[in-house]
């Protein structure tokens, strides 16, 4: 037999705790207040319910009284048939620095994830990025071009695509320009614009691998020139090893077909490695024997040392991570007990350990991962705390399965100079004053 439990107001629940508190005796008071408290749930810490019961007295929709939502009717179903979030959650957006390039159709957009949970970015959170604007591509004629140094040359439609054995894989997603604006000081007062083009998703599609079996590569074969069907024909150099490694041709996104921001309807995905290889709106792929970097390839990624040198094909998005609970936009707000929480990542495989610093990175202790830890995707960890307005400097530092530990950025600095914009993955610092605000600094 079920038994239904039938919904309360807070108002009768409130009114039941005040009769069934009458009938105690003084001895069982206080163990009755701690079960009542439990009982109202969202009244939880005794501090908390205090404030929350001396608000009621300036809204109607507090308690004691009944909230005007709970006596009137919502909105049925398919009102609105493809869901958003609640309008109380306009703040949560992607945005922008004006200031970073002349144009929006040849920008990026920033994910903002001191609001997110857990580790998946919500599809319509997913950073921008791209050098030509979103092109609109009708899926019927899209087409995937797989040519070169290859026996059988293949056109793919979406639906050729679509029957190959598909994988689902949760990998991060980042341009190696994140925290780019970081190399010669801190300048972003919020994680949104230090970390934010950064993202992680299901992501559903065909092996590479799977496709260039079915098209048979040359002995010759070592390079893939991957091409974009945008106005920028964005391209790049793959090399074979990565395409037969673990390089993904993706249709779907967190359940659902790619966003068009995100290459609708298929885009190229190299997990771990710099999200200007992933080439969204993929329409070809030519098999080569050598780098595209001084043929056709229409993006050159560079790291300038300060020798004058140039790193090139620094792929690897290498162990990093960042504090994302208290951060500037999430000051800390009461005193006592504080989850300090965070990511981390890193494109060589899984993170091992991440460990947390409350002085700058004098004295460090390990913080617990939080849920799924999977290779090349975002981990999250927390660290428990007691804050009382000590002042303090908040550092993560991420190592991973390949023993790999973030560096300082001073370690950084010292082998990449500072004329980079990217691969910034030095551990970052956050100071923590004594009103709980929080800012961007840098500890040299
Ligand atoms: N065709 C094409 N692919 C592209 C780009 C582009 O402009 N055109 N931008 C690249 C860059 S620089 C990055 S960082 C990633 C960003 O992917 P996202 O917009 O899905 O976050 O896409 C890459 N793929
Ligand atoms: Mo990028």
């Amino acid at each position: 037999m079920s038994r239904i439990i039938r919904p309360q107001s807070t108002a009768e629940l409130l009114k039941q705790l005040a009769r069934e508190s009458e009938d105690l005796s003084a001895n069982d008071r206080r163990d009755f207040l701690r079960r009542g408290i439990t009982a109202v749930g969202a009244l939880a810490a005794t501090s908390v319910a205090g404030g929350a019961l001396a608000e009621s007295a300036g809204s109607t929709n507090l308690p004691p009284n009944e909230p005007s939502w709970s006596r009137q009717l919502g909105h049925g179903v398919v009102e609105h048939p493809y869901g958003s979030p609640s309008r109380f959650e306009k703040n949560v957006v992607r945005r922008t620095v004006p200031w970073l390039t002349a144009e929006s159709i040849s920008s990026i957009s920033m994910t903002p994830l001191a609001e997110l949970k857990g580790i998946i970015t919500p599809n319509g959170l997913v950073f921008e990025r791209y050098h030509a604007g979103v092109p609109v591509i009708n899926p019927e004629e899209h087409r995937l071009i797989l040519h070169g140094l290859v026996e059988r040359p293949l056109i793919f439609t979406m639906d050729d695509l679509m029957r190959f054995p598909s994988v689902s894989e949760i990998k991060f997603l980042e341009c190696p320009a994140n925290g780019g604006m970081e190399w010669k000081g801190a300048q972003m007062e919020a994680l949104q614009f230090t970390h934010g083009m950064l993202s992680c998703c299901e992501w559903t599609g065909v092996p590479l691998k799977v496709l260039l079996e079915e098209a048979g590569v040359k002995p010759e074969g070592k390079w893939i020139l991957a091409e974009g069907a945008d106005g920028a024909h964005m391209s790049r150099s793959i090399p074979l090893e990565k395409a037969l490694d673990d390089t993904l041709v993706v249709y779907a996104q967190n359940g659902e077909r790619l966003r068009p921001e995100q290459g609708y309807p298929l885009r190229l995905f190299n997990p771990g490695w710099e999200g200007n290889t992933s080439i969204k709106w993929l329409r070809r792929l030519e098999v080569g024997d050598q780098p595209w970097y001084h043929r056709e390839e229409t993006s050159k990624y560079t790291d300038l040392l300060a020798s004058g040198k140039a790193r090139k094909f620094s792929f690897v998005q290498e162990t990093n991570s960042v504090i994302t609970y208290p951060c500037p936009e999430k000051p800390v707000k009461h005193s006592g007990y504080i989850e300090i929480e965070g990511l981390a990542w890193s494109g060589r495989g899984r993170i091992k350990q991440v460990d947390v610093s409350f002085d700058g990175g004098v004295n460090w202790v390990p913080a617990r991962l939080k849920g799924l830890v999977l290779p090349k995707a975002l981990t999250r960890f927390s660290v428990d705390a007691q804050w009382h307005g000590q002042p303090w400097l908040l550092q993560a530092r991420a190592i991973d399965e390949t023993g790999y530990v973030q560096p300082t950025l001073k370690q950084l600095r010292a082998a990449r100079g500072s004329n980079s914009i990217y691969h910034k993955n030095s551990i970052h610092t956050w100071k923590v004053a004594a009103n709980g605000e929080v800012t961007n600094v840098q500890i040299t």
